[in-house]
This record gives C-alpha cells, structure tokens and sequence, in this order.
C-alpha cells in the first residue's frame, strides 16, 4: 500500500500524446523530445548513436502502457505463470522486433524519413545482448516472443551478465576473441528495480540449533552474501496488449561491505569483496555443448536461481497467495540443468525459511519443476565435484543427499535386489571423484521431462536416461523446438513478406500453418518468377555485403550454400570443407569440368578453449584462400568465412540461403533450430537424420529435402561392430585425395603440421565418422547441384519448404507446453486509458 492514509485512489496518469500516440508527426515530436531531454543533444552535435537512443526511449514509451496493465492485470488476478529460468537468452536486437511487434515499423520509417534520416541505419546501430551461446539461449529469447504472442502470463529469468558472448575476429584465418561491451553505450530497453532486490548467501557451514520454540533446526552460516539487483526488459507480443518482462539478475556486493570497510580501516579488503561479488555477473561462459565445472559458473547458476525464487516469493505475498499454493502459481521450467540447483533452493527456502517440512515443502516442489533436456552429448551433462559444491552450497549438498537417499528406497522399492541401478541411478556419481549428477536431480525433482525433438526424446529415453524412463515413464514427453516467425521472417525477410502478403495475406505471422496457402501457387509460373527474383534481390544484398566488408568478389548466380552455427565437431564444418576441397580437386584434375557454381558461406564462433573447433575455422579460411585464388577455379567456387555471427548478423544471411547445411553425426544434434530458420526463409536442406531434420524432412517430403549419411542405429551399429575410417579412405580415391590434399600441407603453404591433429582424428577414431559418411555426403551433394541446374524444380522445392514449415513456430511449440503440462490459459490485456490524446 502506497497511500496508506488515503481513501481516495491514485489519480490517473495522464501525459501528452508525445508519450504514446502513433501519428508520424506525433512520432517525430516524440523523438525530438526524447534526443533533447533524455540525450542531452540538439540533432547537429548528435551521433548515430544519440538518434538511435532517441529512438530507443520513443519506442519504449509506446511499450510501457502496455507492460504496465500487463503487470497489473496479472497481479489482480494473481494470474497463473511460467517462470522460464535461463543461464541464457540470447534476445537479438530489440529495435526492429519492437516496431514490428507493435505494427508501427512503417510509420517510423516514415517519420524518420522525414528527418532526414534512415531507420535501417538506426537499426544497425543497437549493440545487441548477446547473453548466449547458441540454439539452447535462443530458444529462450523464441520462447519469450511467443508467450507474449499466446497471452500466457511469464517471466523469463537470468543473468544480466556484463559481458556477453565474445565477439570474432578473424587473424590470419584464426579466430581472436575481443570482450562484448554491449552496456557501454547504454541499454535504453532495460528498468533496473533496485527495491526488489535480494541476497543470497554463498559458503560457510551449516549448525544444528533449537529455536524459539526448543525445535531442531538447521542453520547455514554462509560466509559470503551477495546482492541480486533485477534488470526488466518488457517482451512484446506481436500484436497483442501482452508486455510480459524479462528479469535478469545483476550481483553486487551488500552494502554491509561497505560499513566494514569504514570500520576496520580494511579499505583495499573491502574494496576487493566488491569485485569478488560483482564478478558473479561479469561474464557469459562462451562454451556451447560443454560443461564448465568452474566454480564461478556454479556460483552464476545459484546466484540467478536463488534471486529468482526469492522473486517470486515476493510476488506471491503482494499478491496474497499462500506459499502452500506454490506450484498453483508458478510452473518453473528449466531450461536444462544450469538453473536445477533450484529444487535444492525451493527446498531450503520453505523448509529452512518458511518452516515447511519435508514432505510438504518436496510435495510443492515435485509440482513446481518441469526439465528441458537440451543434449545427449556426454562432455555437456553436468557434474559438480562434491567438495567444490559443498563448499559453496553446504546446505544444498545436505538436501540433495537427502534427496538422494529418498529416491534411492523408492528405487529400491520398484526394483528390489538391483544393486547396479541403484549406482546407475543416484544423484551422486561414486565412481572415482565423487560429483553430483544435475540431469539426474532435475529428473527427481521435476514433474516433467522433455526432449527437444522426436528422436531426441526417443534416445533420451533409451539411452542417457534410460532408467529415468524405466522409473518414471508418464513423466517423458517431447516437445519439438520451434522459432519466432516476427523475427525470422517479418523483421528479417521484408521481400518474402511482402510476395507472401500479396498472395496469401498476413495470417500466417500468428498461425504458421497458413503458409500451405502457398502450395497452391507453386505451379504458376508467373508466382515463380517472381520467388526467383525476390531471391536474387537478397543474394545481390549479400554479395554487396561481401565485397564491402571482405573484398571477395561472390558472383550473384552461384548457390548460396551455407553452414552457420557453433562450431563443433559433431556438426562437422569440416565435412563440408571436404566437399569444398573434393570439387577443386575435380577442377584442377578437368579445369573444363561442368560444375555448377557454387559459394560456400560459413559463420560461428568456436568456444575459446575448444582447440579442434578453432582448427577447423583455420582450415575454411585456409582453403578459401586457395580456392578463391586460383585461376583455374574461373570463379565457379568460392569460400567465405562470415565473421562475428550474431543474431542479429543471422538476420540478413538466412533469407539469402538457398542450400542449408545441416549435417551432423545422427544422434548428436538434439534438435537445431537453424535448420528451421533456413528452410523457413526457401533454404533447402542437405542434411542427416539428426534432430528436427527428421521431422523437417516429413513435413516438406522427401522430394523436398536432400538427405544423406547413416542413421542413429547405423552410427550405433557401426561403432559397435569396430568402425575402421582408414578403411574407407583407402577405398575411396576422391577421399583420399582430399585428406591427402590436407596432410601434404598444400592448403597450408606447404606445413604439414598445421592441420595433422585435424588429419590424425579423422584417420584414427573418427569420433563423428566423417569417413563413412563421406560418400554418401559427395553423392546427395552432385544431386544438388543437378537439382540447381533446373530452375523450376529448385524453385518448387524452395517454395514448398516455406509452405510446408508450420510446425516448426515457436508458438506452437509453445502451445503444447501449456496444453500439455504448464496447465496455463492465456489471459486477455485490456488497454486502460490512462491517457487524453490531445491531437
Ligand atoms: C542443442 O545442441 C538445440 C538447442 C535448443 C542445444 C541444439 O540441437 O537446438 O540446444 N543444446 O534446444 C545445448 O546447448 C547444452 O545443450
């Protein structure tokens, strides 16, 4: 209560139409106000920078009524929510999403216009927060995009780190890291709220005392707090009232430093405690598809969760709903297992704070978690040392073997005399250093389980978690990843918007599936005409781009073959290189060898430490070098490595695509979602049935669809029954060759060394069988470029891919996790009328 003494209510806010209206000369006022008085700059000393800002602050005004009755809506009503909890959100750009969500992108094009100035080069202008790695953070920032869009009251938590997702340069064809400073310009679509902040307790040790009442109780003594300060930033359905909020957690050191410091003279002591705290939330992990078993990285996840939980507590008292009704109020999904240190958390806080006991504070938390299995991949499942993890979180170790010992007689009770699942199964992994296993405690503790795809969850629940599946089955589902059609096709793919609208209107932005309107004009010659030329317009985009920026020269009539995502082995960049090399090879064997012409784009950072991946960008830059060189190649082929792919980067490349790579080991990508944003902007897919590209494949049809190497059982088999990679390089003389051509050093002015580790992997273990799908791979990629050489059938292809892509939004991935098991309506935002247009 605000006004506690007052029986008259708040009088209602009323500004000038400045603040919201959506007339261009309204919007031009706006900015001009803004760039005054929020800027401090008369537009002749103004940088692209300040009008950016202006911009910024001019669109966020139109947002907050709506973020507002959000808010208030939701607190009325003490709405049902997903908290979607998230070491990463990988957002993009806010600008264009915002004037695109609130269907205001034309107007302010105009206004700017008559400013004399350009909205695409305002647009540029944002430092996005790259506060993510990859697919898994992006997800996220997708999943954001279509609550908001579905009306489902949510809040996304995270960290608000300092430093983001490094940024790429490319150095003599290595990859260099330079620190991502996007807050140094500002951030104008975040709110900090420092009266919501919270501490959270870190080290020390726990004690056993009576209290008050003569009850035994645990208490931990930590011996370190840390303060948590939320960041908002309001999410924007498209078209809707809904603004639900992106809260991201900032660590600061608690003041009382500050007052120990004045008292003990330790000045420097203190000084440096503030660091210690402030480095909580300094810095993304760059690691995509890898565990870090670092102790700040743990200190990182129980920070944000810890924060989180305490938020929603709060939330929960203003709104007057008992903590009983926890998991009434609030569904927690994890976004797999860097926040799972949250059940251990809830448990300590109801039973520790809120004097719950056990069996009612476990009851509430088996009802609150749901889990998010992103990877089968075993070097990314995490494990925390025991000794590292009870030293930080003594208290949490206490509950998780408690946990532990629960699970295990319920275990014991379902299997009896099974002593080897019993050691299969615990949280605790005791066969050498002792760890806690995190996948295995957001099984226990969640009421849900799901993969990211149909094979993904289908392997999870044969393999990694197998006994999961045997113990708790009804907890298993699968929820296919999805994208945000607004951002990978309205903000991103004007061209293809604006054909699409001309023949099948708009529908399909909110319900994908009206994309199939298109297959009835694949057949008109006319419509197909223009498809091609909408996709030149693109690709002439592209190759300028290019030129501008690397000083290659790509010729407009090539296919745009591209391969854009994190480097892995498991994705394997380097089978596309051996394609690459394998047509030179062809060309410099026959230089009058009919080939279609094709550039290769590549784009993806390498984690920092992850060696081989850092080698195979080395290799993409060192046979572009060659390949773009030599004459004989008469420009047929050429190689370009995009460097610094963003999100925001990834919008101008994907409407470009016309053959999209998606070619990983089957059994290793647990879904992808580039190959959606691809296939989604006419892109057709070569690709193995790995993740999603399964399903892809059934939707568009097999005709559609280039598919090549082994299968899951394949791989399985294959490796089971002695895979030997030397054998299929002896046998294959275009293989051989490419290795060879690597080895000798010809792609590397004559130094073998360089790339023999890369060499020696793939001729000793192969891990990812690089050898055996070689062939298959070459073969599936001669039908491409036959398959190019007829424009009609590749424009059928390109259009029946769009049309066919339904499945693969966002809002319906969305859709099945409220119907299935979030148990949450959409709630409807009315607009109150706080405001008196007066023009
Ligand atoms: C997977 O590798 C998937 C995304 C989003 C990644 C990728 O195939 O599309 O998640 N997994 O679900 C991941 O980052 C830690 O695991």
């Amino acid at each position: 209560q605000i006004l506690p003494n007052s029986s008259e209510p708040l009088k209602e806010v009323r500004v000038e139409d400045d603040r919201t209206g959506l007339s261009i000369e309204t919007l031009k006022r706006a900015f001009a106000d803004n760039l005054f008085y929020i800027q401090g700059k008369f537009p002749e000393i103004a940088s692209r920078n300040d009008f950016y800002m202006a911009l910024a602050y001019t669109v966020r005004d139109r947002l907050l009524r709506r973020w507002l009755n959000t808010a208030e809506t939701y607190t009325r009503n003490a709405s049902r929510t997903v908290a979607y909890m998230s070491a990463e959100f990988l957002m993009g750009p806010q600008l264009g999403n915002n004037l695109i969500n609130l269907g205001i992108y034309d107007q302010v094009n105009q206004a700017m216009k008559e400013l004399g100035l350009d909205l695409e080069e305002l647009l540029e202008e944002e430092e996005e927060p790259g506060l993510g790695n990859g697919g898994l953070g992006r997800l996220a920032a997708c999943y954001l995009d279509s609550l908001a869009t579905l009306e489902i009251p949510s809040l996304g938590y995270g960290i608000r780190y300092e430093f983001g997702i490094f940024e790429q340069d490319i150095k003599d064809g290595w990859q260099v890291e330079i620190t991502d400073k996007w807050l140094s310009a500002g951030n104008p679509w975040e709110l900090p709220r420092p009266e919501w902040s919270v501490e959270v307790k870190l080290g020390g040790h726990t004690e056993m005392r009576a209290d008050e009442h003569g009850h035994f109780k645990v208490y931990w003594l930590p011996d370190k707090i840390v303060k948590g300060i939320p960041y908002d930033t309001p999410i924007l359905g498209y078209k809707t009232n809904t603004a639900n909020t992106l809260r991201l957690w900032k660590a600061e050191a608690v003041e009382s430093f500050d007052f120990y410091a004045f008292d003990s003279g330790d000045y420097l002591g203190a000084v440096h405690q503030k660091t210690v705290s402030e480095n909580i939330s300094k810095v993304l992990y760059p690691n995509d598809n890898s565990a870090q078993g670092k102790e700040l990285r743990l200190a990182q996840q129980i920070f944000f969760v810890s924060c989180s939980l305490k938020d929603m507590t709060r939330i929960m008292a203003g709104q007057n709903v008992p903590l009983e009704q926890f998991a009434d109020k609030f569904v927690i999904q994890l976004n797999d297992t860097h926040p799972s240190v949250a059940i251990p958390e809830l448990m300590r806080l109801l039973i520790d704070e809120h004097n719950m006991t056990w069996d009612q504070a476990w009851g509430i938390t088996k009802k609150t978690f749901a889990y998010t299995n992103h990877t089968l991949l075993p070097e990314a499942l995490e494990r925390w040392p025991i000794s590292l993890f009870g030293r930080m979180l003594p208290r949490h170790l206490e509950i998780i073997y408690e946990i532990n010992n629960r699970f295990l007689d319920e275990v014991r009770m379902k299997f009896p005399d099974d002593v080897d699942r019993l050691r299969r199964m615990s949280l605790i992994d005791e066969s050498g250093e002792r760890y806690v296993r995190m996948a295995f405690l957001a099984c226990v503790g969640s009421y849900s389980i799901n993969g990211v795809a149909a094979l993904h969850t289908e392997l999870l629940q044969k393999d990694v978690l197998h006994d999961f599946y045997e113990m708790y089955p009804e907890k298993f589902n699968n929820k296919t990843n999805g994208i945000t059609p607004r951002r990978f096709m309205v903000l991103s793919n004007p061209r293809l918007c604006k054909l699409l609208h001309s023949k099948i209107g708009d529908e399909w932005v909110k319900n994908l599936y009206e994309l199939r309107k298109l297959e009835g004009f694949v057949d008109d010659p006319e419509f197909r005409h223009q498809w091609r030329q909408m996709k030149q317009e693109i690709k002439q985009d592209v190759v300028d781009y290019i030129k501008s920026t690397t000083g290659i020269n790509v010729n407009v009539n090539s296919m745009f073959d591209i391969q854009a995502k994190r480097f892995h082995e498991y994705k394997r960049q380097h089978l596309n290189v051996l394609h690459i090399i394998t047509l030179y090879n062809r060309i410099k064997a026959n230089p009058n060898i009919e080939i279609t012409p094709r550039t290769f784009l590549f784009g993806g950072k390498a984690a920092p430490g992850y060696y081989m991946a850092k080698l195979i960008i080395k290799l993409i830059n060192s046979v572009g070098d060659i390949v773009n060189r030599d004459p004989d190649v008469r420009d047929r082929l050429k190689v370009v490595f995009l460097k610094d792919f963003s999100v925001k980067f990834a919008q101008k490349i994907y409407p470009a695509a016309e053959l999209s790579e998606q070619i990983s080991t089957a059994g290793k990508e647990a879904s992808g979602t580039g190959n959606m944003k691809f296939a989604l902007n006419g892109a057709i897919t070569i690709g193995t049935l790995d993740g999603a590209n399964v399903e892809i494949l059934e939707e568009v049809g097999a005709e559609n669809f280039f598919l090549c190497g082994l299968t899951t059982e394949e791989v399985y088999a294959l490796k089971a029954k002695g895979y030997k990679p030397w054998e299929y390089y002896k046998k294959d003389p275009e293989l051989k060759l490419a290795i060879d051509r690597i080895a000798s050093g010809f792609f590397s002015h004559g130094d073998p060394n360089l790339f023999k580790p890369l060499v020696d992997h793939l001729l000793g273990n192969d891990q990812y069988m690089l050898m055996a799908d070689y062939r298959s791979y070459i073969d599936t990629q001669d039908e491409v470029s036959q398959a190019y050489r007829d424009i009609d059938r590749w424009t059928r292809m390109s259009i029946l891919n769009v049309a066919r892509m339904g499945k693969f939004s966002s809002d319906r991935s969305i859709r099945d996790y409220c119907e299935d098991f979030w148990k949450i309506q959409p709630v409807k935002i009315d607009l109150k009328q706080y405001v008196e247009a007066t023009a």
